[in-house]
Order: structure tokens, then C-alpha cells, then sequence
């Protein structure tokens, strides 16, 4: 042993003894407990405590800095933030998991054991509020000074159980034993204003200033969470706000014997707060959605101007000093809510109130769905936001008279590009607000910005050229490679050097390794003890039995007919025919495993579900296919369980219908961890294609411009179930009730819409889909060419870093610095 690796070793048991009299201190004084009354969760409090700290000591020092420096701010505003457990984040970022884990083992404790005990923050529903906890990540290990807004919700999404094949939904509850990362500020309260009328008070120069008076006002409280960067070279600040009435009941009528009455504006104002994604097929549910939105922008803003004014004293710089990326439409009314805070509030002259307002906001749009795009109703709007609506109609009608004089307006262009959707009885089109009040207008793949100019923003492309911009989406490689995958990682930072987290365009050096012989069977050896740990849980949560050496196809996402798991499922089951034709055959092991959530309100997504889980006990159970060919719905699909399937998964399945699909973030997260991808050329799989190598990817289907055509010539699926018959068996299996016994016509629904109105165009790429399967299996058998093609994949992704996509942010639509991490 030379003289540094001792002294490193002397330095690691120093750190860990201290780790372990810290989590005794904090066990014992702020958990209230003994160690040997301590529970699981005691000790997972202790431990994050202790990890807050090294944190907070950061936290305020990068606080000081900003203040102190007084550089631009970047305002992160979005509804969801799916941040998962926090615990590994924080050790791995603090470089502290190693002498925990020692300080922990010393005390009789085991640190993956308490990795399980920390809840989910679901505060979100699926890519869009993963890519905003990414963001965050990379914000700070990048260094800049940012904010993320967003909505503490009492319960986040909603807990999955399957019965008898069935999602069922239960609510979720992450705050039941407390949060011991957030910090509460009661201090930090502001007034929501919702409904009211407007007050016009004419001044003596002339002018008519508008005092808006709410109606009804609800309070915004404000809890923090640090969110530490890579090394924890900056600390950056999560804010979620709660929502509460301004009095905490109404004692007149609590005394008078009404205790339920009492308490309702107190139920009324919670409610803004209370779930995530509240059903919004009934108005109220939509009110309350709006009410949502508003809440957070506001109490965002409110919070964002008044830090502003202290540190730099006039409102006029506000968008050299600050920059508001608006994540979707979600928070748009922000737009309306800042015009009103400088015209109404601080006097600024409408026009400069709207450059500002333009070079402070930025507009990322994450999907196509038409009804997925934000729209309001006029009278709602009017009726629980009326000074904003009235600042909307003004927008517009400056918007609308610029656009009039272009050379080739048209009734029509004007009509595509007002705020105001007059074909659907008067809705206002947040998409175009937000891409009106912002200087850059992003999508998240490069497929899907260019289709953004050519669909949705066609027109509003056209009068306003050049807003549209692109950023690809990344993902934190702390998370989605270190921690999800620690095995591998050591083996890559071998190769590598151990700068690969700081900087992942190092993994590209893996490219050279990928042939060797050597090199191919560690990293298979990595991969197997993922599948077997993988195979472990899926015995433990469903009973089924898992050979960790078949090939693991996997398919994690929400579930949505245009993702396609019914494509899939179509596959698996001609398989399965297959195989029971011929049982002999040398057929290649699989397990097809599907895990995601449907919409509760989304009828089809779970039948598909169900579809996927009554296949699954039909095949399970059928002795023919045994060891060759089993079906595994892992049920609550989370954060926590997607870190525990992707280090496992052979296959990566993105398979949506070409156009549909945004980016995809899981598709990222799977190549990088060596998984072969199977998917159609459709977000971001288009560029995964371009740096992993044609050869190494397995592509089929339709291209958006051929969807595009063929539904033009009609989306009936007649056509090309005649020409499979493969496909036309499958199909008729499924309508005639093998899968559902107990209900021979539950899937009949299911079949005739792919017949008859296959608008996600599955059978037109069924027989591709089939092709692209048997070609896996080919390369499959060749062991040595799977293993070269999936090490080339994990060294090609570095590009995918969500630390790349944060810097092109920060240069191109924020103006920020950034210093990349690194030691010193
Ligand atoms: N996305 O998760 C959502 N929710 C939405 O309401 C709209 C889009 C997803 O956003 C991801 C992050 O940009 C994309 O990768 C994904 O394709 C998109 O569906």
C-alpha cells in the first residue's frame, strides 16, 4: 500500500466515524428516538438529516454568492417535478455514500435496506416532470443560480394496483411520515387573488390605471428543498407552494354549532394544493385545474419580482437579471399575470411592459397532442381571472393588427393565430400565449421542433419567424447511470477515468473497448447481476418465476394508445402461437416486461392494461412455453422501480407512432445503460439513431411523413390485416375471448378500432415491428455482436446528458453562464 492510498483510507474512516456520530446526534435529538427503539425509517430520517446538512452549509453559501454577485436567475416554472427518492441523490452529489454506508454498517444498519424505506415524490405523471427533477440536477451541477417552481401536492400521483388484471387507483401519500428534505417558510406567504371585478381609475395625465379587486384570496406557503449539484459544487433551491386560507376557520360559525361549515373556505383553498392532475372531465375539475396554474404562477412570480426589486431596486432590469423558462403551457398565465404585475402594479408603459415580458420568458412545448394543448374557456376565464383576460384580449388585438399588415394576411392565418379560439365556442389558446409572451419557443427533440413549424405553430411560425428553436432533451447521468446502475459504472469509469460524471462525452472513450473480448464479459457480468436482482423483485412483488439469462424486452412508460404497448402485445402473442406451433424449435428466452400507468380517466389505456395482464396469465401458465416465454406487468411503475428495471433491460422498446411521441426521456436512460433500442424513427430516437450508429439500433415502421400520408388515404387497418396473416390470427384470438375467457367479448371493442379506425397506425406496422423482433433475436444469438452493439450504445449517449441540454438552454434562450462541474 503506498503512502495516498493509506492516507485516502485513514481519511475514509475518519469520514465515516464522523458520518456515524452525526446520524447518532440527529437520531437521537431531532428524531426523538434510541437506538434500539429506532426504526427503519428513524434511521433513513437520521441519515437524510445528516446529508441536508453537508447541503445547507452549501446552500447558504451559494445563496450568499448570488446575492452577493448579484448574476441573472433562472426560474425553472412547472407543474410537475417527478424527483423520486432523494437520499442516493443527495450522497451521491455530496460524495458521501461510500463513508455512509460504513458509518451505517457500523451501527447494524444497512443503507440499501433504507434506500427502500424513503417514499416517491410523484409530483408528476410521467417524462415531462422527470425531465424538470433532471433539470434541476443539472442546473446546479452546472452552476447556475435557478429556482424551480412548482405545486407541493399533499398527494402526488396516484398508487397502482392491478386487481384481476385491473389498474385501480389509490391515492398516494409521500407526506404521511413528514419530509425531512424540505424546509417550510411560513414566512414566505403571498396573496392569490382569484374572481372580483376590475376598478378603472383615470389619473390626471390622462391615463386609465386598472385595480384589479379579487373576490376570493387564497395564500400561497412557500417549502424549499436544496437540491445539491454534482460534488455539490452549487446548491440550488426547489420551491413548492402550499396552498391555505387566509383564516384558519371561520369562528363564527364554528361556535354557532356549524363545525363542518366552518371549516370550508379552509377545504375550499387546500383543495389548489391537495392532488396532482385533478380529474378534469367535469368543470369543476377544470376550474380547479386553473385555479392550479394560476396559483403557482402567480405566488412564482410574485416571489421572483419581489427578490428582484430587493437585490437590484428597480423593476425596468428585470430581464437582464432574470430569466422564466415556462415548462408546456401550464404556467402560461404567467404571461398575463407578469404584464399585470408591471402595468397595474408598477407603472411600466404597456409596451415596455411587454419587451420585457418577452425577453424574460421562454416556452418549451413537449407535445403535438392536439388535446394536450391547453385551452380555456373565455367564460371561465373571465369569470376567475377577469383583469387577465382583459390583458389577453389586449395582447391579442396589438398581435392581431401587426399580423394584419403583413403582406399575405389572411381572415384565416389571423383566425390560426389569435389567443382566441373562436371554432370551439371561444377558448383561449395557452400554446399561443405562452409562444406570443416568450423570445424562444423550444421543442424537445430535433424531429419533434421541426415538426412544431409545420404543425401546431405553423402560423404563428410564419408572422413570427425564427422564435422556434430546438433542444434536445438529456437526463442526469448521477441518477440514471451512478446510482441506477453503480456496477457498471465503476466498470466505465475504469475505462474512462473518474471525470466521467463531470463530463459524459468521456464515456465516447468505451467505443475503443467494445470488441474486446475482455471488456464485453465484465460488462455483461454487470448487466447479469442487474437482471438477476431485477428477476429477484419480480418473484417477490408478482410471484413469477424470471431466467435472468433470457432476453429482457421492456416497455416503460405511461400507457397510451400512440406509445403503442398494444403493438407489443400483438407481437408477444404471435410469438406465443408460434412457439406452440413448434415447441421443438430453438426458440430464444424472453421475458416481456411491461410496467406503466393509464390516465384514471382513460378508458382504452386501461384495457390495454388489462389486455397486457390477461395475456400474461394465459402465457404463464401454458406448460408449452415454459422457459421460453413469460409476460411481467409490474404493477406502480415509479421512479424508484424505473431505476431498478433499466439496468436490467436487453430491449428497449420505444415504438410510437412516428410524429407522436415528443422526445421520450426512458429511451435515453435504457441505451445508455445497454439496451438495445427497438423503436420507430420518432422523437428522440431519430438523433439516438444518428450517434449510436445505424448498426446498432433496431428501427422499423412508418416515418412521420408516411404516417402523415397514410392516414390522408384513410386509417382503416382491413388492408394490412389481409396482407398478414399472422397479424389477422392475432387479432381474431383477441376478439373471440382466448385472452378473456371469463368474458369472451371484453377486447372486441379493442380489435374493431384497430380494424376499422387504426388512426396509431398499429397494423400498417405490425409486419415491420415483427421483422425488427426476429432481427434482435438474430443478433441475440450472436452473443459477441449484442455485447459489442450494446457497449457501443452506452458510449455513444454521452451526448444525452441533460448537463448538455442545460448548457444549450443556458447560451441559446437564457443568456447565463455556466462553469462545468469538476473538481476545484
Ligand atoms: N410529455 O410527459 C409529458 N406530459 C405532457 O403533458 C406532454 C408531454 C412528455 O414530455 C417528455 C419531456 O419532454 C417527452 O420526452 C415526451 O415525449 C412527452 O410525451
Amino acid at each position: 500500500m503506498d503512502i495516498k492510498v493509506e492516507d485516502r483510507a485513514a481519511s475514509d474512516a475518519d469520514a465515516a466515524a464522523a458520518i456515524k456520530e452525526a446520524i447518532l446526534n440527529k437520531l437521537i435529538y431531532s428524531v426523538g428516538k434510541s437506538l434500539e427503539a429506532a426504526s427503519s425509517h428513524d434511521w433513513f430520517v437520521a441519515t437524510a438529516f445528516v446529508a441536508r446538512d453537508r447541503i445547507v452549509e452549501r446552500w447558504l453559501a451559494s445563496i450568499d454568492e448570488v446575492n452577493r454577485t448579484g448574476r441573472k436567475q433562472v426560474y425553472y416554472l412547472s407543474v410537475e417535478f417527478l424527483i423520486g427518492r432523494l437520499l442516493f441523490d443527495a450522497l451521491t452529489n455530496m460524495e458521501m455514500v461510500e463513508p455512509t454506508r460504513a458509518a451505517l454498517f457500523a451501527l447494524g444498519v444497512d443503507l440499501d435496506e433504507l434506500r427502500e424505506v424513503e417514499p416517491d415524490a410523484a409530483l408528476g405523471n410521467g417524462g415531462l416532470g422527470r425531465l424538470a427533477a433532471c433539470f434541476m440536477e443539472s442546473l446546479a451541477t452546472l452552476s447556475i443560480a435557478a429556482f424551480g417552481y412548482g405545486i407541493r401536492y399533499d398527494h402526488g400521483l396516484f398508487r397502482q394496483r392491478i386487481k384481476d388484471g385491473r389498474q385501480l387507483e389509490y391515492p398516494e401519500e409521500w407526506l404521511a411520515f413528514g419530509n425531512p428534505w424540505e424546509f417550510q417558510r411560513p414566512e414566505v406567504d403571498y396573496e392569490i387573488g382569484f374572481g372580483g371585478r376590475i376598478e378603472a381609475e383615470h389619473q390626471p395625465d390622462g391615463t386609465v390605471k386598472h385595480v384589479w379587486l379579487p373576490g376570493e384570496t387564497v395564500e400561497a406557503v412557500a417549502y424549499d428543498t436544496p437540491i445539491a449539484g454534482w460534488r455539490g459544487a452549487h446548491i440550488n433551491t426547489l420551491r413548492l407552494w402550499s396552498a391555505r386560507a387566509p383564516d384558519p376557520l371561520r369562528l363564527d360559525k364554528f361556535n354557532s354549532g356549524d363545525h363542518v361549515g366552518a371549516l370550508m373556505d379552509q377545504v375550499r383553498a387546500e383543495s389548489i394544493s391537495k392532488v396532482l392532475y385533478p380529474g378534469d372531465t367535469t368543470p369543476a375539475g377544470q376550474e380547479l385545474r386553473l385555479r392550479q396554474e394560476f396559483f403557482f404562477a402567480s405566488a412564482s412570480l410574485q416571489d421572483l419580482v419581489l427578490r428582484h426589486l430587493r437585490q437590484h431596486g428597480g423593476i425596468l432590469s428585470l430581464a437582464d437579471k432574470v430569466a422564466i423558462q415556462l415548462n408546456d403551457t401550464h404556467p402560461a398565465i404567467a404571461v398575463a399575470e407578469l404584464m399585470r404585475i408591471l402595468v397595474d402594479l408598477h407603472d411600466v408603459p404597456w409596451r415596455d411592459a411587454w419587451a420585457i415580458t418577452q425577453a424574460t420568458f421562454g416556452y418549451t412545448n413537449h407535445t403535438l397532442l392536439p388535446e394536450a394543448l391547453e385551452t380555456w374557456p373565455v367564460p371561465l376565464m373571465e369569470r376567475l381571472l377577469p383583469r387577465h383576460m382583459q390583458i389577453i384580449y389586449l395582447i391579442n388585438a396589438i398581435h392581431l393588427d401587426q399580423a394584419s399588415k403583413l403582406a399575405d394576411s389572411t381572415g384565416e392565418r389571423l383566425a390560426a393565430i389569435s389567443l382566441i379560439d373562436e371554432a370551439h365556442g371561444r377558448r383561449v389558446r395557452m400554446g399561443h400565449l405562452a409562444f406570443l409572451g416568450s423570445h424562444k419557443v423550444n421543442g424537445v427533440s430535433r424531429l419533434h421542433s421541426d415538426l412544431l413549424k409545420v404543425t401546431v405553430f405553423r402560423e404563428l411560425d410564419a408572422v413570427l419567424p425564427g422564435r422556434i428553436t430546438n433542444k434536445t432533451n438529456g437526463v442526469t447521468f448521477r441518477r440514471w447511470l451512478k446510482e441506477a446502475n453503480p456496477g457498471l459504472t465503476s466498470l466505465l469509469t475504469e475505462v474512462v477515468g473518474d471525470r466521467l460524471l463531470d463530463d459524459a462525452r468521456l464515456l465516447e472513450k468505451v467505443a475503443a473497448v467494445a470488441g474486446d473480448a475482455a471488456f464485453q464479459e465484465r460488462y455483461a457480468a454487470e448487466r447479469r447481476a442487474n437482471k438477476v436482482a431485477l428477476a429477484k423483485l419480480v418473484r417477490h412483488r408478482l410471484g413469477i418465476k424470471i431466467d435472468p439469462d433470457a432476453l429482457f424486452d421492456v416497455q416503460i412508460k405511461r400507457i397510451h394508445e400512440y406509445k403503442r404497448q398494444i403493438l407489443n402485445i400483438l407481437e408477444t402473442i404471435a410469438v406465443y402461437d408460434m412457439i406452440r406451433a413448434q415447441p421443438m424449435r430453438d426458440w430464444i428466452p424472453r421475458v416481456k416486461i411491461f410496467s406503466g400507468k393509464a390516465a384514471a380517466s382513460y378508458a382504452t389505456a386501461k384495457l390495454i392494461i388489462q389486455l397486457a395482464n390477461d395475456v400474461a396469465k394465459i402465457v404463464n401458465a401454458d406448460p408449452t412455453v415454459r422457459g421460453i416465454l413469460k409476460v411481467v406487468f409490474l404493477p406502480n411503475y415509479n421512479v424508484s422501480l424505473a431505476e431498478r428495471i433499466i439496468p436490467a433491460a436487453d430491449l428497449s422498446e420505444q415504438i410510437s407512432t412516428a410524429g407522436m411521441e415528443a422526445s421520450g426521456t426512458g429511451n435515453m436512460k435504457l441505451a445508455l445503460n445497454g439496451a438495445l433500442t427497438i423503436g420507430t424513427l420518432d422523437g428522440a430516437n431519430v438523433e439516438i439513431r444518428e450517434k449510436v450508429g445505424a448498426d446498432n439500433i433496431f428501427i422499423f415502421g412508418l416515418t412521420a411523413e408516411e404516417v402523415e400520408a397514410h392516414r390522408h388515404r384513410g386509417i382503416d387497418g382491413s388492408d394490412a390485416i389481409n396482407r398478414s396473416a399472422k397479424l389477422a390470427e392475432v387479432l381474431e384470438a383477441i376478439a373471440s375471448g382466448v385472452f378473456s375467457p371469463d368474458e369472451p367479448d371484453r377486447y372486441r371493442g379493442l380489435v374493431d378500432i384497430l380494424i376499422h379506425h387504426d388512426y396509431f397506425m398499429v397494423t400498417a406496422d405490425f409486419e415491420s415491428y415483427y421483422e425488427a423482433q426476429r432481427a434482435v433475436f438474430r443478433r441475440w444469438r450472436d452473443k459477441r455482436s449484442w455485447w459489442r452493439a450494446a457497449a457501443l450504445n452506452t458510449a455513444h449517449m454521452g451526448w444525452f446528458s441533460s448537463d448538455r441540454t442545460i448548457a444549450e438552454y443556458a447560451k441559446d434562450i437564457w443568456d447565463v453562464p455556466v462553469k462545468p462541474p469538476g473538481r476545484g
